[in-house]
């Protein structure tokens, strides 16, 4: 009797802890950000995913600075789906982001982006805290160290940290709501063009340096932020896509960047990759993307819909996101613009039912 007595009392007990601690986990989180998590996760189960393009509305080819301008919405006649943009260089204080791009502007556009329904990504090119050059030095193998507790660059780091969590900080909706941000930092982690890249720390320290920037930015109240892992297609299968993963309590969407040079190699990376995902994806819990693709100056006037769809369309991804169409580099673009040689066979994809632009944000989702 007595013993029932006490295993009764034990799974009361048991109860109110686990009913605690899925609290305490939705507080980690405001109520926008896990709305956003909910489409990310639910959107593939009906066939659709959403299209992104980054600094969509800020430049485009032959334009700069417009306002309400898109090259994707010239084309198709509505705004991508999800907006990506870049924090590189608001860690050194400055008015304008790496390139160029006014960080009075970004938080603008990402702002409107949110109420027109949409979604915003953001990847951050810090620069190289020890050279003071930009993310792609590598010449010094000890910058991730350096920024770690006990490191030379710990302090500095930390401020930058602090810049980013007070622009995060800083993204208020006209309902006073911050807006919910997928936050992308230490990306293409497997190649080793970065300082944070493989070659140049340890999995300790990497995953350190995630541990770090998220537990800085819950101290500093920014709870409004959804976190992705994206490495590029080096990983052969799940263990390596997984080694320097930061963890399931950290992480809440998987992706992997990678571009097309060749045709055939390009559809074996994402058929590889993406079978990777969709693997890791289901065991952990978390939706899955392509978050960097495309292929520059689109030479393929089909591209679109035999070869970036028809593979896609195979795996069960939340979204895909092209790269920026830079008005300062001659041919460095990834979505069409009016008259260029893709932009019909654009208008196609963008009218097949699995693509979400940023109106079907309010219906299809
Ligand atoms: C790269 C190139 C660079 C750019 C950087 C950050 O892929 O587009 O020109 O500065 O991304 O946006």
């Amino acid at each position: 009797m007595k013993n029932i007595y006490c295993k009764m009392i034990c799974m009361i007990c048991m109860i109110g802890m686990v009913a605690c601690s899925a609290s305490e986990l939705q507080k980690s989180k405001t109520d926008e950000a896990q709305a956003l998590l909910t489409t990310l996760k639910t959107v593939s189960q009906k066939n659709h995913f959403l299209f992104g393009h980054h600094d969509d509305p800020v430049y485009g080819i032959g334009w700069i600075g417009d306002k309400n301008r898109s090259d994707v919405k010239s084309v198709c006649g509505d705004y991508p789906a999800i907006m990506s943009f870049d924090l590189g260089r608001i860690e050194l204080g400055g008015d304008k982001n790496l390139d160029n791009v006014p960080i009075e502007r970004l938080r603008h556009e990402i702002i409107a982006q949110y109420e027109r329904g949409g979604m915003v990504s953001l990847s951050w090119h810090a620069d190289n805290p020890v050279t003071g050059k930009d993310a792609w030095d590598v010449s010094d193998s000890t910058v991730v160290a350096s920024v770690l507790p006990g490191g030379t660059q710990h302090d500095k780091f930390m401020g930058w940290l602090d810049t980013v969590a007070d622009f995060m900080n800083s993204l208020i909706a006209s309902d006073g709501r911050k807006v919910p941000v997928l936050f992308r930092p230490w990306h293409e982690h497997t190649g080793s063009w970065f300082w944070w890249g493989q070659a140049l720390c340890s999995a300790t320290e990497y995953k350190a340096l995630w541990h770090m920037t998220y537990e800085f930015m819950q101290q500093k109240g920014v709870k409004h932020l959804l976190y992705a892992y994206s490495p590029g297609t080096e990983p052969n299968n799940t263990a390596e896509y997984l080694d320097r993963y930061p963890g399931d309590d950290i992480i809440n969407l998987i992706g992997f960047d990678t571009y097309q040079f060749n045709r055939q190699e390009y559809l074996n990376s994402m058929e590889k990759s993406l079978t990777i995902l969709t693997e890791v994806g289901q065991s952990h819990d978390k939706p899955i993307a392509i978050t960097e693709t495309g292929y520059e100056a689109v030479p393929d006037s089909t591209w679109w819909t035999e070869t970036l769809l028809p593979i896609i369309s195979k795996y069960p991804i939340s979204y895909v996101l092209v790269w920026r169409n830079a008005y300062e580099r001659p041919n460095h673009y990834y979505a069409p613009y009016p008259g260029q040689a893709s932009a019909s066979d654009f208008v196609k994809f963008y009218a097949d039912p699995r693509t979400l632009f940023v109106r079907d944000m309010k219906t299809k989702k």
